[in-house]
Formats: structure tokens, C-alpha cells, sequence
């Protein structure tokens, strides 16, 4: 649920059924391109608004290079860039992206933060082009080219040898960002915080991402029905 007043955005949101702890065993994380030190730690979910794609979440056709996973890259016709950093803390622009000391950790948590949203995010918004994305697979579950293949955006993680494998970059969840019914709600409340001040026509408008679906599912349907084929 995201709720916009000028130009700053309350983010609540609830994840559940992702990847909970990264792997204690050394080899392991050596292989996937994570630091020791991360041995065990909650598993990072960097989370974005992505704008300006096709405002959709990626399907199965969005895997071109016909790995069973759907990259980061290759789902931006679908979701587009990334506009804002869903982040614990700092910055909320693009170049908290890939910082995981920043993202929310484990399988499930709640997510709850109240920033000023960049321009380009609110008008993504007003437009009908962002999309949530939460990123990171569970190692357990997912094909095997996203722990054997590197991420798609190069992110190599700091003290780490190599690059950090797809599963933790790789989309795990997506929804749209739709208007909802909810913003015709009574704006007193909201619209305080506005002090008077005329102009602002967002106060009190509510966005819902619906449908947080792609997840380990759809990668396991994709896996399938290559499976079959080959
Ligand atoms: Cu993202």
C-alpha cells in the first residue's frame, strides 16, 4: 500500500514465502558470490519501484534466454527501470539498488517508511507505469542457472570474489501499483499535513499493489515446461 501526500510516500507492505537465510556453509557462499560474513544472515530482498516499463509484471515469455529464470534485465520491458529504492534507511533513489545492508531481510517481514518520493516515481505513478518489485530467490527452490549464472546487473557485493549469482538479484515478487477505489476516502486527516497549502491534488490518494505473484511458482512453471521440451 502506498499513499502519496505532495511529494511524500508512505510505503506499508507485508511479504511472506521468500528465501529466509542465506547458507552457512562457506563453499556454498563462496559459489554464489556472498561473503562469508553473510553466513546465516536474514536473505537480503532489495526491493524498487520500477517505473516506465509496460506496467506489467513479467510472464514466462520474459525468460528470452530460456534459463527457467526471469533475470532482473529481463524484466524490465515489462517493469522498467527502477525509480526508488524501497530501503530501510538512507537514500531511496536508484543508487541504493543493489545495496543490501539497506533491504529488508527474510522470509517474511513487514516493510513500513515514509520518504520524499523522486519526481520521476510520483509522475511514473500518476501515469500508471510503477510496478513493486522484491528481488531474491530462495537457493532451495529455484533452477539451478540462478545460483550457477551471475546476476544480470553485474552486482558484485562488497568482500565478495565474484559476481553475486541471479538468485540474489533475480525478481521474486511484482505487483502493480494500482489507484484504488480508496481515493475518494475522507482527506481530512491527510490533508492537514498539507497546511493550507493549495495545489497539491495528490493528498489522500492510495495505490495498492496487487497481485504479488511471479515468485518461485512462475519460475517453477517456467523450469517445467523447458524441462519437457528438452
Ligand atoms: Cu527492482
Amino acid at each position: 500500500m502506498l499513499t502519496i501526500n505532495g511529494d511524500q510516500a508512505t510505503v506499508s507492505e507485508t511479504v511472506s514465502g521468500l528465501a529466509s537465510k542465506l547458507p552457512t556453509d562457506k563453499a556454498t557462499l563462496a559459489s554464489l558470490g556472498i561473503p562469508a560474513a553473510f553466513a546465516g544472515a536474514p536473505f537480503p530482498h532489495v526491493q524498487h519501484i520500477h517505473i516506465n516499463g509496460n506496467d506489467m509484471c513479467p510472464t514466462a515469455s520474459a525468460d528470452t534466454n530460456h534459463d527457467g529464470v526471469i533475470s532482473t534485465v529481463e524484466g524490465q520491458p515489462a517493469y522498467g527501470k527502477i525509480g526508488t529504492t524501497l530501503s530501510t534507511k538512507g537514500t531511496t533513489g536508484a543508487s541504493a539498488a543493489a545495496t543490501v545492508t539497506v533491504a529488508p531481510g527474510g522470509g517474511s517481514f513487514t516493510y513500513k517508511r515514509t520518504f520524499t518520493m523522486n519526481q520521476a516515481t510520483l509522475s511514473a505513478i500518476k501515469n500508471n507505469k510503477a510496478v513493486v518489485v522484491v528481488h531474491g530467490l530462495n537457493p532451495a527452490n529455484a533452477p539451478k542457472a540462478a545460483l550457477t549464472s551471475p546476476n544480470s546487473l553485474g552486482v558484485t557485493l562488497p568482500g565478495a570474489s565474484k559476481k553475486l549469482a541471479m538468485i540474489g538479484t533475480a525478481p521474486a515478487l511484482c505487483g502493480r501499483l494500482v489507484s484504488s477505489q480508496m481515493n475518494t476516502m475522507p482527506s481530512g486527516g491527510v490533508q492537514t499535513g498539507g497546511g493550507g497549502t493549495s495545489g497539491i491534488q495528490d493528498q489522500g490518494l492510495f495505490y495498492g499493489a496487487g497481485g504479488l505473484l511471479l515468485g518461485a511458482g512462475a519460475v517453477l512453471v517456467v523450469r517445467r515446461r523447458f524441462g519437457k521440451q528438452h
